[in-house]
């Protein structure tokens, strides 16, 4: 092959990246030294990156990324514990975001499904909705309770990883995509890939940890599907960090509400008690869901206080 050639990260662990390039050879790469000293206040490479490498040894598949191509979006969460925000990058250029939820077990927490479509949303990346384990609760009931995402724009998809359903039909979605899956512990992630893609092992029915040290981390990792495009498994986040969410802006990440604020008589707009506000006026006639009101008014007081917050930090890092 040539000296030089482009490829996409599949992984990033300890010292070394994982590259695999179009003709699906994967080679382990050092980062190029100059690279390192770019300091931006997001991660340096991550998977789904897509980058230039120089080959170091053929025979050994050990390569030298000597760029990395700007990102066209990422998902991302605010990294815990710093003063002023970092962002952490869980997985760059995705196509589009698999919310995962069970229908039971664990429980179905809407609000934490919306705050997984707000991220979505937040970072521009289409989302849709897989409610796995519906051997636990027939599809009907699990349409009950999830189902009034669909007329919102979210496409909804019911599966059982256990039993196979509904998987040929999310395999069509999934073609030539790069498609991250997210979603609580325990909802069946990792079962559903290894249903997706045969082969893959992925360890199921076991935490993945989002460690504290370095060496305990474990990022998103990109797999190849056989039939086209790329998945990537995520840790189960309980508590998806908001990244860089204004309250003035929540309500464009709510596609219903999105849609009527152009007829509020403020375009500045947040309906929480302005006058003339066409959403409330929409929500009094029962034309918004009363989980999506509630949670659209949940996520609008934390966003909030990370303003609050992020106002008061300024000076203690010096960098305001
Ligand atoms: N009944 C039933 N159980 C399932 C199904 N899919 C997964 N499970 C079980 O649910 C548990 C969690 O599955 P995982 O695939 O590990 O869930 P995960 O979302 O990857 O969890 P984390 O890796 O912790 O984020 C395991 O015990 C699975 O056997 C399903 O369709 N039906
Ligand atoms: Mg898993
Ligand atoms: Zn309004």
């Amino acid at each position: 092959m040539a000296l030089q050639s482009e490829g996409i990260v599949l992984r990033v662990y300890s010292d070394f990246v994982e590259v695999r390039t179009e003709d699906g050879v994967r080679w382990r790469c050092k980062l190029l030294g100059k690279l390192k000293r770019r300091r931006r206040r997001t991660t340096l490479i991550a998977a789904g990156d897509r980058v230039r490498i120089r080959v170091v040894d053929a025979e050994k598949h050990e390569g030298l990324i000597v760029a990395i191509a700007p990102r066209q979006r990422a998902l991302s969460r605010r990294r815990p514990g710093t003063l002023t925000p970092v962002e952490d990058v869980i997985l760059a250029n995705p196509d589009e975001i698999m919310v995962v939820f069970a229908a039971a077990e664990p429980e179905p927490n809407l609000f934490l499904l919306d705050r997984f479509l707000v991220a979505a949303e937040a970072s521009e990346i289409p989302a849709f909705i897989v409610i796995n384990k519906i051997d636990l609760t027939g599809e009907d009931r699990a349409r009950a309770i999830f189902g009034f995402y669909e007329p919102i724009g979210y496409p909804l998809y019911y599966v059982s990883a256990k039993e196979g359903t509904g998987i040929d039909t999310l395999r069509r979605h999934l073609k030539n995509h790069i498609t991250v899956v997210a979603g609580p512990s325990g909802a069946g992630k990792s079962s559903l890939i290894n249903r997706i893609q045969p082969g893959l092992n992925l360890r199921v029915g076991e935490l993945m940890r989002v460690g504290k040290g370095k060496h305990t981390t474990r990022w998103a990792q990109l797999y190849p599907l056989d039939q086209g495009g790329f998945i990537a498994d995520t840790p189960g986040l309980r508590e998806l960090g908001l990244w860089d969410v204004r309250p003035q802006e929540l309500s464009d990440y709510f596609p219903e509400i999105r849609a009527l604020s152009p007829q509020c008589r403020f375009s500045d707009c947040t309906h929480i008690n302005e006058p003339g506000c066409a959403v409330r006026a929409a929500w009094e006639r029962g034309e918004i869901h009363p989980h999506r009101w509630a949670s659209y008014q949940q996520l609008f007081q934390e966003a909030v206080q990370v303003q609050e917050q992020g106002f008061w930090n300024q000076d203690a890092d010096g960098s305001g």
